[in-house]
């Protein structure tokens, strides 16, 4: 007989990263007394219906026998953890997820285990990665993958943090509309247009990012957009990649003027190029002619997730639990 306790199958919802949903799933296993004593009226075997979970949330509970029972709270991580610590108090304590039981259609341990994390990322480029690796595991290829180059490729399934700097009213917010193929930011021919910086989960070149489109940097600027901007600077120190933005008329601010240190991964990009060449930039894009879009996508992907780290030989440790098998 299993020990009593609880498994998350939804993604485990993490701050300011993709990852959580609307609804998250979580599976409780035990006996059927002890399934029994989780709500004050049983829940019958085969009954599905809106319950109290635990006094955390309301939700739909389905009981699929009489000892395995699914919860499902709203899916944003405050509830979830409450949810997860409720259950422990009342002797379910989180168990990690079995991927071989979530998908008993895989063939092997590995298989198993990239599809569990394939559920969770978004990056197109991670399919043919991870059934590349599967392959490799199971044929059980001695050698490894160096750290640097392991930790490199996480950012396929983690998204990495763009963060697009650059002077107000040079294009910024639109060119981020274009690559996500939707307005997403506020865009217009008034400097100050975007107040706060905003985050948005896109995908350039097969890896999907993290973009953050910035209000404008001016170093004579005060008031609300000096604000704005100390408000933003936390969020750009933590990109994996700078976009330098500059057009014709506006060359790229300084870095530490603007309070990031001169160390941080750029790629310098001139916008409006439809309106004047743009000096002393890595690529040129207009995004009213489309010019040096496609460019930009690939050298933001290559700067963050390289062709030599794509096509290294080896084993990829993606997940720990490939170890334990
Ligand atoms: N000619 C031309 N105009 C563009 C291009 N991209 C954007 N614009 C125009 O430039 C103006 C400013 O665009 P935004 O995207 O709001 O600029 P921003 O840098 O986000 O501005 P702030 O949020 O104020 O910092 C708008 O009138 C756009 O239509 C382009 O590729 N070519
Ligand atoms: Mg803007």
């Amino acid at each position: 007989m299993t020990a009593p306790g609880h498994t998350l199958l939804t993604p485990v919802p993490a701050a300011g990263r993709a990852g959580s949903g609307a609804i998250a799933v979580v599976c409780v296993e035990g006996s059927e007394s002890e399934i029994d004593g989780l709500f004050p009226s049983p829940v019958s075997p085969g009954e599905v219906c809106l319950r109290s979970l635990l006094g955390v949330d309301h939700g739909i509970v389905v009981r699929w026998s009489s000892t395995v029972m699914h919860l499902m709270p709203h899916g944003g991580q405050y509830v979830v953890r409450r949810l997860g610590a409720a259950l422990d108090e009342a002797g379910f304590p989180v168990r990690p997820s079995d991927p071989r039981s979530t998908f008993p259609e895989a063939r092997s341990a590995p298989e198993a285990i990239a599809l569990d994390v394939l559920s969770r990322s978004y990056s197109p480029m991670a399919i043919p990665l991870l059934l590349e690796q599967v392959r490799r595991w199971e044929a059980g290829v001695d050698h490894r993958m160096d750290a640097a180059a392991e930790q490199t490729l996480q950012r396929v399934l983690l998204p990495p943090v763009v963060a697009a700097v650059g002077a107000p009213n040079i294009g910024k917010s639109s060119l981020l509309n274009k690559l996500a193929g939707r307005r997403v930011a506020l865009e217009a021919d008034v400097p100050g247009t975007t107040r706060d910086h905003i985050g948005v989960a896109l995908v350039v070149d097969g890896l999907a990012v993290q973009w953050i489109d910035l209000p404008g940097w001016d170093d004579g600027m005060g008031g609300l957009e000096a604000d704005a901007w100390d408000l933003a600077r936390p969020s750009v120190l933590r990109a994996d990649l700078v976009l330098l933005c500059s057009d014709e008329q506006h060359p790229a601010p300084d870095l530490r003027e603007m309070g990031l240190g001169e160390g941080m991964p750029l790629l310098r990009c001139g916008l409006r190029c439809d309106r004047g060449r743009v000096d002393g930039v890595d690529v040129e894009t207009s995004v009213r002619t489309g010019v040096g879009l496609p460019e930009l996508a690939r050298e933001a992907r290559q700067r963050l997730v390289p062709d030599a780290c794509l096509d290294l030989p080896g084993r990829w440790l993606f997940e720990p639990r490939l170890e334990q098998d």
